[in-house]
């Protein structure tokens, strides 16, 4: 399959790997980018020293090209966004905000800039600032979310830009990445199935949770304060949402998540750690290595493509 986004990014298959906070490390990037997708280290709050060591790592796991995530409301993005210039980075993705400021240094250096957007106005807005493509999140995802669903955003980004649309959001199979495509996308992003990929580093408790979860098992944590969250239910979104709902202070809510996401993924805590994950968790039911992912979404693709021209006689 030819886009622009395959082109623009020097890949075989039009799938991009979310930068998943301390999942999407060297391991899991390394096996995305060799098995024809976009691999990407997710620098979320982590020092700019362990994001350069990952991407050395990385390269000595693949020749191909691997892109890094850069998670805007970390107290590093400066010092990340510099590194990423000194290890000539190919392909930049941001989320959580606006990387105006970032976008000169990064293209003059030579990089293709894509930054997550929740909604058409910062699409168009990146767009004037040069971006090379965007990637258009629906709220069905897991992590930090926008209101929009992906099936209503990704075509009102689509029209109201030039550049290449990415689809992310609720997307985990052949089916997901063919309605992407009918939408106007021309790459998917996809976080919580590469998540139980043989090659994620992530604890099998998180993985186990993920595979056994159903299509309801999400819960958001934060609307009331502007950074809502999605992740699957458990006792600390209980009382997270709790404790919401009463109306407890922002700065006392977030003593529940200090270190919570570290928790789940390292440790496997995933009764009072943040389990992050997306409304596709439902579908997630085996792991498998990140080449075996991408082959069945490429060939499951293919033969609906190929099905939907038979539709009209
Ligand atoms: O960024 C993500 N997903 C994330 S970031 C993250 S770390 C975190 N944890 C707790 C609270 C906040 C962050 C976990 N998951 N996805 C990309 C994404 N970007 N989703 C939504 C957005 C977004 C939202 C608003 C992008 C831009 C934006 O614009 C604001 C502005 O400044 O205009």
């Amino acid at each position: 399959m030819k886009t622009r986004i395959t082109e623009l990014l020097q890949i075989e298959y039009p799938i991009i790997q979310g930068g998943m906070a301390w999942v999407a490390e060297h391991n899991l990037a390394a096996a995305v980018s060799q098995a024809g997708g976009l691999g990407i280290i997710g620098a979320a709050n982590a020092p700019a020293e362990w994001v350069r060591g990952e991407i050395r790592k990385a390269r000595e796991l693949t020749d191909k090209p691997i892109g890094v995530n850069v998670m805007l409301l970390s107290p590093y993005a400066d010092e990340v966004a510099q590194v990423l210039v000194e290890e000539k980075i190919p392909v930049i993705t941001t989320g959580a905000g606006n990387p105006g400021k970032y976008m000169e240094m990064w293209k003059s250096n030579g990089s293709k800039v894509i930054p997550v957007v929740a909604s058409v106005a910062l699409a168009r807005m990146m767009e004037k600032g040069g971006a090379d493509a965007v990637i258009a999140e629906g709220t069905e995802s897991g992590g930090h979310i926008g209101a929009s669903t992906t099936m209503t955003l990704v075509p009102q980004v689509v029209d109201a830009v030039n550049v290449p649309v990415i689809a992310a959001g609720g997307i985990g199979d052949g089916r997901g990445m063919a309605a992407a495509l009918m939408l106007g996308a021309e790459a998917v992003q996809m976080g919580t199935r590469f998540v139980v990929a043989k090659e994620s580093i992530c604890h099998q408790n998180y993985k186990d949770r993920i595979i056994k979860a159903k299509d309801i098992d999400s819960a958001v944590t934060g609307r009331t304060h502007g950074h809502p969250v999605r992740q699957l239910r458990n006792q600390m979104t209980k009382e997270y949402l709790k404790k919401e709902q009463e109306g407890v202070p922002f700065e006392e809510l977030e003593l529940l998540t200090v270190g919570a996401l570290k928790n789940a993924v390292v440790d496997g805590d995933v009764k009072n750690g943040t389990v992050m994950a997306g409304q596709i968790a439902g579908m997630v039911k085996k792991e498998q290595t990140c080449k075996e992912m991408i082959e069945e979404i490429m060939a499951e693709t293919k033969g609906l493509l190929q099905k939907a021209g038979t539709l009209y006689e």
